[in-house]
């Protein structure tokens, strides 16, 4: 089955980032989940925008890069100016008035737009945007702390989007407390991309590479 993993590298070990990107790379991981917080729109700060712009030197994988940001539209240029064609921005449309601006200014850059959707929020309230941007990610926990409990009412709000994209094209990826158990049940249903943090991937015995590995043999 065809589905994308990514490492949500606030959860990584900052005593040896180098050899974390590394291992997760030649492991097999899809991509990098980077989470900026502000302390403002989430209470808590997490990545830096030195730690995205030294993964991003690292590894010739793309980025995603999940903005936990008020207002993003201010400064969006700085998060742009660091990445590559490929590299996905999130936005979470609360944060900003005009949330269709920002993502023009991804879409212009070259770069792939993507809207975040907190627990709480309706796809309704966000359904004009998924005519223009290429990656939902779907928060199955509040934004701002990894390992945190599953919220078990965004299963319908995934099933519903995967209808959606029957008109609108789009991808839909999950993040927050991604266990082997929620690849299993929603693979199949089509999200097509899984961000990996303490439940799954980090600060576990086994390396990496085997990790990812055992997931991609996965039986449906
Ligand atoms: C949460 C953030 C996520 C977490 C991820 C961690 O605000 O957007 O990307 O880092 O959920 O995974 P886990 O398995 O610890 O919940
Ligand atoms: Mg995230």
């Amino acid at each position: 089955m065809d589905f994308q993993l990514m490492a949500s590298m606030m959860c990584a070990n900052y005593g040896n980032l180098e050899k974390e990107v590394r291992d997760l790379d030649t492991g097999g991981i899809d991509s990098f989940h980077i989470d900026i917080m502000d302390g403002r729109y989430v209470p808590n700060y997490a990545m830096s925008l030195n730690d995205m712009r030294y993964i991003r030197s690292a590894t010739t994988k793309p980025l995603d890069v999940h903005l936990m940001v008020e207002h993003p539209n201010n400064n969006i240029e700085i998060f742009i100016n660091h990445l590559k064609k490929n590299d996905t921005i999130y936005i979470h449309p609360e944060a900003e008035y005009h949330p269709s601006t920002t993502l023009q200014k991804i879409i212009n850059a070259g770069l792939v737009p993507g809207i975040a959707i907190n627990p709480g929020t309706s796809v309704e309230t966000i359904y004009e945007m998924l005519r223009i941007v290429k990656s939902v990610l779907v928060m199955a926990v509040n934004p701002g702390n990894a390992g945190q409990m599953f919220l078990p009412y965004v299963g319908k709000k995934l099933t519903h989007l995967l209808e959606i994209r029957k008109e609108m094209k789009f991808d839909v990826y999950w993040d927050g407390a991604c266990s082997a158990e929620k690849i299993r049940n929603f693979a199949p249903l089509g999200v097509h991309g899984f961000v990996l943090g303490t439940t799954l991937l980090f600060g576990k015995e086994q390396p990496y590479g085997e990790t990812l590995q055992a997931i991609r043999e996965m039986r449906f």
